[in-house]
């Protein structure tokens, strides 16, 4: 595989970002390799800046449920730039979006838009506090919500990826506040809810499907155990759906499992690759929000015009019929021809899917929380990553975050990349 292009990209790169990145995970750190410099994206295919063409799994960490530049996201893009790029005012295609978003997730009954996955759930842990008059939250352990002070307690994605400690720089009195409990552990839940320290808590935020230590997926009854024991302790649940939003069913994971949470954090694939987050739930807890309420939450890109047109495309064709399932039976058939290559191979493999998310870990038994997951053999997984590339299919860089389809890999990019994953299991 030629680098030489990115190679010389990383150099001045490294110059100008820490580590030559943006954000974390994208330095390949965790596989041992160098990050490829992407040059444009079609379809289910990146192109980087060698003329390297791979099948994309990563899709921008998840936002591009129908692949990259799609034609009517590219063209509502450029339509709505050509009228102004932002106002700072409101706009009709704000409302546009929020009946589409309300429409597949009824729970969002009030909403916000913002700018990015990490603002929405920071914005939802203030208005949990705000509203409670609590301060102490909970979240499960590797579940990741965004580099958000509260919640960089023992979480996954590159907090977990590059192995580092609870992050230096997050005072240890607002830590303090956090407590974590095991994913999929339901008495434990219970238990805490029903001390004196669970009934004075603001809020439990989860990923009702992990996609941050990988994809690990709810056993049955531990989400509706949170769901009661919030209830009765009169603390807010609060679904973070920026992965599984629109992905796991078309309503989320809260339709998928019947749950339905007092507040919802949406990102990815609500702006069609463009940046939105957004948060909302309960109407009289929406209702506290400025300038409805004294809670405070504001952006000046929110709302942005190019992001609420990518995004009511995007949600379009989530409503369309099949448009979701598809994908998801894509998924699936992906998922088993990697499994039976495993099996043929001898190699010990576990592959959790929930809707159009996947992750396969090396692992003699099943991976369903933190400690089974890092049981993992990550060395395995960085090789395979490597092998994977050399064949044209680039992974997410990480033993711990989730691959994803896309409306674009039909049948030929399955079958590419099950042979492609065939052999590489074999010379792994
Ligand atoms: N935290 C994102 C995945 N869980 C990665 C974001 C990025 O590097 O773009």
């Amino acid at each position: 595989m030629r680098s030489q292009r990115s190679q010389r990209e990383l150099a001045r790169a490294k110059n100008l970002f820490p580590g030559g990145v943006n954000s974390p995970v994208r330095a390949f750190r965790a596989v041992g390799g160098e990050p490829l410099f992407i040059a444009r994206g079609e379809g289910s295919y990146l192109v980087d800046v060698d003329g390297n063409r791979l099948i994309d799994y990563v899709l921008s960490w998840g936002p591009l449920l129908a692949g990259h530049a799609h034609p009517d996201i590219v063209k509502c893009v450029c339509d709505a730039a050509s009228h102004g790029t932002s106002f700072g005012a409101p706009t009709a295609r704000e409302s546009d979006l929020g009946d589409r978003v309300r429409r597949l997730v009824p729970s969002m009954k009030r909403m916000r838009f913002v700018s990015s996955g990490t603002e929405a759930t920071s914005a939802a842990l203030r208005v949990a506090r705000g509203f409670t008059k609590r301060e102490r939250i909970v979240k499960y352990e590797g579940c990741y919500h965004g580099a958000t002070d509260s919640l960089l307690v023992r979480a996954g994605s590159g907090v977990e990826t590059l192995g580092l400690p609870d992050s230096p720089g997050v005072p240890a009195s607002l830590a303090q506040l956090t407590t974590v409990l095991p994913f999929n552990d339901p008495d434990a839940t219970r238990a805490f809810f029903r001390s004196p320290q669970g009934r004075e808590t603001a809020c439990a935020i989860v990923e009702p499907v992990v996609g941050n230590m990988g994809v690990l997926v709810p056993r049955p009854g531990f989400l509706e155990v949170l769901r009661e024991e919030t209830r009765a302790a009169g603390t807010l649940l609060i679904f973070d759906e920026v992965m599984t939003g629109f992905r796991v069913a078309r309503g989320g994971a809260q339709e998928r499992y019947g749950i339905e949470p007092d507040l919802t954090c949406l990102g990815k694939v609500i702006g069609g690759g463009l940046p939105v987050g957004c948060f909302g739930g309960r109407e009289d807890v929406m209702e506290e929000v400025a300038p409805a309420g004294p809670i405070y939450q504001a952006g000046t890109l929110s709302g942005n015009p190019l992001a609420m047109a990518a995004g009511c495309v995007m949600l379009d064709l989530v409503s369309q019929q099949g448009f979701t399932e598809a994908i998801e039976k894509h998924t699936a058939e992906l998922c088993a021809r990697l499994r039976e290559s495993c099996a043929e191979a001898s190699v010990p493999a576990r592959i959790n899917q929930a809707g159009s998310m996947w992750t396969l870990f090396f692992a003699e038994s099943d991976v369903f929380d933190y400690p089974t997951a890092k049981q993992a053999n990550v060395k395995r997984f960085a090789a395979l990553h490597r092998e994977l590339l050399e064949r044209g299919v680039y992974l997410p860089p990480s033993q711990f975050e989730a691959a994803f389809l896309s409306s674009e890999h039909g049948p030929e990019v399955i079958d590419q990349t099950a042979n492609a994953f065939r052999e590489a299991v074999k010379a792994n």
